[in-house]
C-alpha cells in the first residue's frame, strides 16, 4: 500500500509520479516567487534586487498521484568571481540532478542576446524535459517575443505566466506533471520544505537585509543561526550577520544602532510568521575579512567552494 494513499486499495492506483523540477534563469526573473507561487508558501527570498538568491531552496507540492519537487537556483551570471561562481556551480548541480527544467525569463525586462544565450545553453545542454517559461505577464510592458524565440529555438513548449497572481501557473503544471517519471513519492504528502527551519531563518534574515540596505551591503552579508531554542517561549533565536570590512559594519548598525534595531523588528515579524510562534531574536554584527573572496569564507557559511582554477 502507499502510505501517502490510504484510501487506494493495492490493485487500483494510478502509478505515482515524482522528481526534481528546476527552475533556471537571469538573475530577477522571478524564480523565488515562482517556487513561492507553486507551492503556496514564502519559502524562497525574493526582492527587487538581482542576485537575491545564493542557495539551491526546495519547495515540495503534492496533489493526487504526482510530487513535485521544486528547486529554485541563483540567477545566471557569468563572472569570475569566486561567488559568482559558487553560485553558478549550484546551479548547475541543480540541473544535473533535475528531472525537469523550467527556463524562466522576465517579460517585462529586455535582455541583451548575449545574456540569454546563457540561459540558452544551459536548456540546449540540459539534455531533458524542458520547457520555457515567461513571466510577469501582468505587467502592461510585457512582451514574450524574446522567450517565444527561444522556445522556438529550442523545440520546446512555451508558458505564460505571472508569479505574483498566479496566472498560467495551471498549464504549466500539467505540463510538468507529465513529464516527472513514474516513482514513489520522495517526501510525506504534507511535507512543503526539505531544509530545516533555521536555513528559512537565516534566509529571511537576509531578506530583511536586502530589503533594507542599499549598495553593496546585502551583497557582503552572510547570515548564521548560531542558537535556535525551539523549546522556549517565546523561541530563542541567536543569528550572527558577517560583513566583509570593518565600514560595513557600522553602515549595517546605523546611528546609535537604529539600523541594526529596526533591521532586528523587520526579520522577527518575518521569522514569527513563517514558524507560527512568538521569537526573541539576537542579530550581532561581525566581520570576517573578504569572506565572498576567500573558499574559507564559502566554506563557513555553508556555500558551494569552487576548485581551485588550473
Ligand atoms: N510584476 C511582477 N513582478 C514579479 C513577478 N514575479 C516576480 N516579480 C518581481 O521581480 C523581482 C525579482 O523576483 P525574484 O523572485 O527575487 O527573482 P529571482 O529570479 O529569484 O532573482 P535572483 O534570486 O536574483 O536570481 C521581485 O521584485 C518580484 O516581486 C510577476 O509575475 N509580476
Ligand atoms: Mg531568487
Amino acid at each position: 500500500m502507499n502510505p501517502d494513499r490510504p484510501d487506494l486499495q493495492p490493485g487500483d492506483e494510478t502509478p505515482t509520479r515524482a522528481g526534481f523540477v528546476v527552475l533556471v534563469g537571469l538573475p530577477n526573473v522571478g524564480k523565488s516567487t515562482l517556487l513561492n507561487a507553486l507551492v503556496g508558501e514564502h519559502l524562497s527570498i525574493a526582492t527587487p534586487k538581482a542576485q537575491t538568491t545564493w542557495q539551491r531552496v526546495a519547495g515540495i507540492r503534492t496533489e493526487d498521484s504526482v510530487q513535485m519537487i521544486f528547486i529554485d537556483t541563483p540567477g545566471l551570471i557569468s563572472s569570475r568571481q569566486l561567488f559568482h561562481r559558487s553560485m553558478a556551480i549550484e546551479t548547475g548541480r541543480a540541473v544535473a540532478e533535475a528531472d525537469v527544467v523550467i527556463g524562466l525569463l522576465d517579460g517585462g525586462a529586455r535582455k541583451s542576446r548575449a545574456e540569454l544565450e546563457g540561459v540558452h545553453d544551459l536548456l540546449a545542454r540540459a539534455a531533458r524535459p524542458a520547457a520555457v517559461a515567461v513571466n510577469k505577464a501582468d505587467l502592461q510592458r510585457f512582451d514574450p517575443a524574446a522567450a517565444r524565440r527561444l522556445a522556438g529555438d529550442l523545440g520546446l513548449p512555451l508558458y505564460v505566466v505571472s508569479a505574483r497572481t498566479g496566472a498560467g501557473l495551471e498549464p504549466l503544471l500539467e505540463f510538468v506533471a507529465s513529464q516527472l517519471p513514474e516513482g514513489p513519492f520522495l517526501y510525506p504528502a504534507d511535507h512543503l520544505a526539505s531544509a530545516p527551519a533555521r536555513f528559512f531563518v537565516q534566509e529571511l534574515i537576509r531578506e530583511s537585509v536586502f530589503e533594507r540596505y542599499r549598495q553593496e551591503i546585502p551583497y557582503a552579508v552572510a547570515v548564521r543561526i548560531e542558537e535556535f531554542r525551539e523549546g522556549e517561549d517565546p523561541v530563542y533565536i541567536a543569528a550572527s550577520l558577517h560583513v566583509e570590512r570593518k565600514s560595513q559594519k557600522g553602515m549595517l548598525i546605523g546611528k546609535g544602532g537604529t539600523g541594526i534595531k529596526s533591521l532586528g523588528a523587520a526579520a522577527r515579524a518575518k521569522i514569527e510568521h513563517f514558524l507560527g510562534r512568538r521569537v526573541y531574536l539576537d542579530l550581532w554584527v561581525k566581520v570576517s575579512h573578504g569572506w565572498r573572496r576567500r573558499r574559507k569564507g564559502l566554506a563557513m557559511f555553508g556555500y558551494v567552494v569552487p576548485d581551485a582554477e588550473a
